[in-house]
Order: C-alpha cells, then structure tokens, then sequence
C-alpha cells in the first residue's frame, strides 16, 4: 500500500503544559511511523506559509467555524470569509510565534485520517474524551477565545488532506530530513 504522510505540529500551549511526550507516545501508539522531528521557534514566513490566506482557505474556516456559532446559537462578527481569513490568520501566526513549537512527519497506511481521528474536534469543547483535544484542553472553546481575541489554544495543528500534508511537510522540512527506515509493522502494510 502507497505510504501517506501528514504534518504534525506541537504548538507552543502543548510545550508549555510539559505534553509533548504524552502527546507523541499517542502518535506512536497508533502504529504510524515517526520519519521527522524538530524543534522550531517558527519565524514570520514560516507561520504564513503554514497558514497562507487563500480564498479556499478562508472559504473551509469561515465555513466549518460558522456552522458552530450558528449551532450554538453565538453573535457572528465577522463581514464574510476574507475579513474573517484576515483575523484568523493574524491570531495564528500570533500563536505560532508565540514560542518554541515541535514539528514532526508521520508515516503509514491512512496516516492524515489516523492522526485527525485522535486529535479530535478542531474546539477542544465538543473534541471527545479520549482524543488528545479532548483528554487535555476541553475547556477551551471559541466563546474564550474570541472573548479574548486570539485563536483556540487546542495544542495540535494536524494536515487535514493529503494534498495540504505534502505543502505542510515542504514549510517545515527539507527531503533530507524525511528519514526512511523500517519498522517491524512495515511487513504487514
Ligand atoms: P483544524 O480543522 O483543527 O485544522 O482547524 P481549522 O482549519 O478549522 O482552523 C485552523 C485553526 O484556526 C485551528 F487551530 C482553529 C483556529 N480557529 C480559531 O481559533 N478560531 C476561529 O474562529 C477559526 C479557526
């Protein structure tokens, strides 16, 4: 079977709260390959080439983050998708800088959805217990952030297609730095 790759960043309210270790052990547990690990303090063009405002960008967050305020029944403020874009990536790269981040490639069979699953919901409110958002940062939600204006503080960013893991993994990777090397599950694969 073809391998999959995906982009996994650690974000710095992850470091802070010492769960990088738990964080990862999750990540290995699921049988997927670690093939690249790094500490970063990400600079300005790094946070906006991970976070670039394209209009399909801005269009999927406008959209998905809609959906709950209308769900939950909470004031939209935003004009349309490109004025909420522009906010929201000015939060992110905020929090990106914020401090060290650590960054790393996993590799396997439905590696994109495997590490989506276990992350859990993008607002660690509605996340499931069980998933890292939800076992470990289930208080926060839109409500506090927006409150506060800044983004949710949910300690993962995780590639959501294969298409974006590939452009993800070039920001914070070279090729060389993409290790190839067995495992004893590879046989199975
Ligand atoms: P995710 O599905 O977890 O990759 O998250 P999204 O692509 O929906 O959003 C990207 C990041 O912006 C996430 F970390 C959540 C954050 N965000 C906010 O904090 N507030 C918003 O209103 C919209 C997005």
């Amino acid at each position: 079977m073809k391998q999959e790759q995906t982009l996994v960043l650690l974000k710095h309210d992850a470091i802070q709260r010492s769960l990088i270790g738990q964080i990862i052990g999750r990540f290995e547990n699921t049988g997927l390959k670690l093939v690249a690990m790094k500490m970063i303090w990400a600079d300005d063009i790094h946070a906006l080439l991970h976070y670039p405002l394209d209009e399909t960008w801005a269009k999927q967050v406008h959209d998905k983050t809609k959906k709950v305020y209308d769900e939950t029944g909470k004031k939209w403020l935003y004009k349309d998708h490109i004025d909420m874009g522009k906010t929201i990536q000015s939060w992110l790269v905020t929090f990106l800088k914020e401090g060290p981040i650590v960054a790393l490639v996993l590799e396997g069979p439905h590696a994109v959805e495997v590490v989506r699953k276990i992350v859990g919901s993008t607002e660690p409110r509605q996340a499931q217990p069980g998933t890292i958002r939800g076992d470990f940062a289930m208080v926060e939600s839109y409500t506090l952030a927006d409150d506060k204006k800044r983004v949710l503080r949910n300690l993962i960013h995780a590639s959501d297609t294969k298409e974006n893991a590939q452009k993800e993994i070039a920001v914070w990777f070279d090729n060389k730095e993409l290790y190839k090397y067995t495992k004893e599950l590879d046989k199975h694969f």
